[in-house]
């Protein structure tokens, strides 16, 4: 039981199980694996897909021909264990060009370069079947705001995604862009670090249905944000095109956890969120082995990722068909259909009755609403005691 098959759609980054422990403060700790080797593993243990960034696979300054015989061998890889690219995206962070930003950079050269490298990189993912391209603009922000480029890098980075959205289109590609917002870390402070301002930015792009967010767990539990709440505005604005699953505690530097690792209780309503909300793509794993881990203890993390997800599945499962938990709910939650109907949505004759009505504020406000008793029933399901 809790063991993935492809059809739960689990998938891991080139960059996370390949990670090797290297940290701001200290060297690798183990060898980390090619991505020959990570098809093969992710594979025998249940997942879907792998994702990766141009670079995870092409060095840098890789040449022609040795792009192509890097890229031949990971196909027949992918194809000898059956396993999808469902999404790639682009290394814009780790370059020392892109060390103050990318599509919002002060020099026009990097713009430039930036553009003509994820071109390219949108060229790789097609090759690989990926159909969803994310962007996380890591170095896009600034330490130094006497820089005055606020405005003028809002305008760069629409205008860098309207020409790739058109490039996309100009190629036959089939891609749906997810923008990924982080709140810190590495710029001092970060473009749009919200799932709400990703979503504020999108509905000024040329082809806004083309772009979607990727919400990462750890990013907003970084901010002391709810991730779940964060997730359930991008489903409800139809934006949810890709999501990073990890853990982090709350306020400290960028952990990248495995998923489920540290707060259990948002894990589960998260998980509970997509189920019931009928998302059906990737769930990807954006997080990494603990530095402490050797070879064994990164398929460790991997396996734990998805068991975790599938337990949690059950248990939002339980959650929905348990009677109790299910009477708690329909008490909390008071229905009236003649106010429903006055409420919904306006005319005039509505407004004038719903003028005229008369409520009993104190009875509103005297109600009890059972939270406590519905908390505690969560918790004890959660605990594996009910
Ligand atoms: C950093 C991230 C990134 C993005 C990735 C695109 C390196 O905190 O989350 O991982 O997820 O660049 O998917
Ligand atoms: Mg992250
Ligand atoms: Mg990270
Ligand atoms: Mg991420």
């Amino acid at each position: 039981m809790y063991d993935p098959t492809p059809a739960d759609q689990f998938t891991f980054g080139l960059w996370t199980v390949g990670q090797t422990g290297r940290d701001p403060f200290g060297e690798a700790t183990r060898p980390g694996f090619s991505p020959v080797q990570i098809v093969q593993e992710l594979a025998k243990l249940g997942a879907y897909g792998v994702n990766l960034h141009d670079n995870d696979l092409v060095p840098i300054n890789a040449s022609a021909q040795e792009r192509d015989r890097i890229v031949s061998e990971f196909r027949q890889a992918l194809s000898d264990h059956g396993l999808a690219v469902p999404m790639a995206t682009t290394n814009l962070f780790s370059d020392p060009a892109f060390k103050d930003g990318a599509f919002t950079s002060a020099d026009a050269r990097v713009r430039a370069y930036a553009l003509q490298k994820t071109m390219l990189s949108m060229d790789l993912g097609a090759e690989l079947g990926a159909h969803t391209y994310v962007f996380w603009g890591g170095r896009e922000g600034t330490e130094v705001d006497a820089s005055s480029k606020l405005l003028d890098s809002l305008a760069w980075f629409r205008d860098s995604l309207n020409f790739l959205a058109d490039y996309s289109a100009s190629q036959g590609y089939s891609y749906r862009f997810a923008l990924e917002p982080k709140p810190n870390e590495p710029r001092g402070d970060i473009f749009f670090p919200t799932a709400g301002s990703m979503l504020g930015f999108i509905a000024t792009l040329e082809h806004s249905e083309r772009f979607g967010v990727n919400p990462e767990f750890a990013h907003d539990t970084m901010a002391g944000l709810n991730f779940t709440h964060a997730v359930a505005q991008v489903i409800d604005a139809g934006k949810l095109f890709h999501i990073d699953l990890n853990d982090q505690k709350m306020g400290r530097f960028d952990q990248d956890l495995r998923f489920g690792a540290e707060n259990y209780k948002t894990a589960f309503f998260l998980v509970k969120l997509l189920e019931d909300s009928g998302y059906t793509g990737p769930k990807h794993f954006d997080a990494h082995a603990l530095r402490t881990e050797d070879a064994a203890g990164v398929w460790a993390f991997a396996r734990g990722c998805m068991r975790t997800y599938l337990i949690l599945k059950e248990k939002a499962r339980q959650f929905n068909e348990d009677s109790e938990i299910q009477a708690a709910l329909a008490a909390y939650r008071i229905e009236d259909a003649a106010l429903s109907e006055l409420t919904h949505s306006f005319s005039a004759e509505k407004a004038q009755v719903l003028k005229a009505q008369t409520f009993d504020r104190a009875a509103l406000g005297a109600r009890g609403l059972g939270l406590e008793h519905l908390d505690q029933l969560t918790a004890e399901l959660l605990l594996g005691v009910r």
